[in-house]
């Protein structure tokens, strides 16, 4: 089973957790520990990846020992083609639809895609879009970012019906990391109401139980949270419980 049916057919029994983790933060030994950590409690996939440049340095390393921690898919989150590594399962093959830069949009896309065929990894067509979080966040500022603003849940919209019409199978809704608010329960509503069958990510800012739980009954098809993980197992592990227990 590749990781898109693997997603597809956990999806038919409810939503999906997703932990970010960032190979800058921590060492590669400690990506694998908090990988492991995250299987233990309930998690569905690892994404590996992170904004700051620096990141790309251990990403290869922590690739491998993410792997060989757990059986979980491990998925490449990448802000640039640096972004791609040999050893991952898939890729979150991102357009960040919002930036105001090419670049960011399909050129670093197309410098990847020769990687991604080499290396034999499965790309997950995924519109990425950064929604305004009150603070500044290290992916919008890389990604020459306008931001989608928090009462504006149509332009949302119109950009996750672009990504549908497009064929993309994934659209993410970014709070940034850290943000300081999640993306708005009635945004996630209005972009899940308009794709229908594309599955709606939820990321950014997410660090209780309860907030997870809005966004589920919102609609968000794979709720993702990393600070948390690597602050917080407690806390993490009530998130993840909430994710698996409210289902929609
Ligand atoms: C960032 O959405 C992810 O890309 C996770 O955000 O670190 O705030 O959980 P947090």
């Amino acid at each position: 089973m590749n990781v898109m049916e693997y997603i597809r057919e956990k999806r038919a029994g409810g939503v999906l957790h997703f932990t970010l983790i960032d190979p800058d933060r921590q060492s590669p030994e400690k990506s694998g520990e908090l990988a492991a950590m995250a299987e233990r409690l309930g998690s569905d996939g690892i994404m590996v990846g992170g904004s700051n440049p620096a990141h790309v340095l251990g990403l290869h390393e922590a690739v491998k020992c993410i792997k060989k921690s757990c059986k979980i898919p491990v998925i490449l989150f990448p802000s640039s083609h640096s972004g791609v590594a040999p050893g991952a399962d898939a890729i979150f093959f991102m357009s960040l639809f919002n930036s105001r830069s090419p670049q960011y949009i399909v050129e670093e896309q197309a410098k990847g895609a020769i990687m991604v065929r080499q290396y034999g990894i499965e790309p997950l067509p995924m519109a990425y879009l950064i929604v305004d979080s009150g603070s500044a966040t290290s992916a919008g500022w890389t990604g020459d970012v306008k931001p989608i603003p928090r009462e504006k849940p149509e332009f949302a919209v119109a950009y996750s019906l672009a990504a549908k019409y497009f064929g993309m199978r994934f659209v993410y809704l970014e709070g940034g990391s850290g943000a300081a608010h999640p993306v708005p329960d009635e945004m996630v509503k209005a972009v899940k109401h308009a794709v229908g069958d594309v599955f709606v990510i939820v990321g950014g800012g997410i660090r209780d139980p309860q907030t997870a739980r809005e966004k589920v009954a919102s609609g968000a098809d794979i709720i993702v949270t990393g600070t948390i993980a690597e602050n917080n197992t407690e806390v993490f592990g009530s998130i993840v419980r909430a994710v698996k227990g409210s289902q929609k």
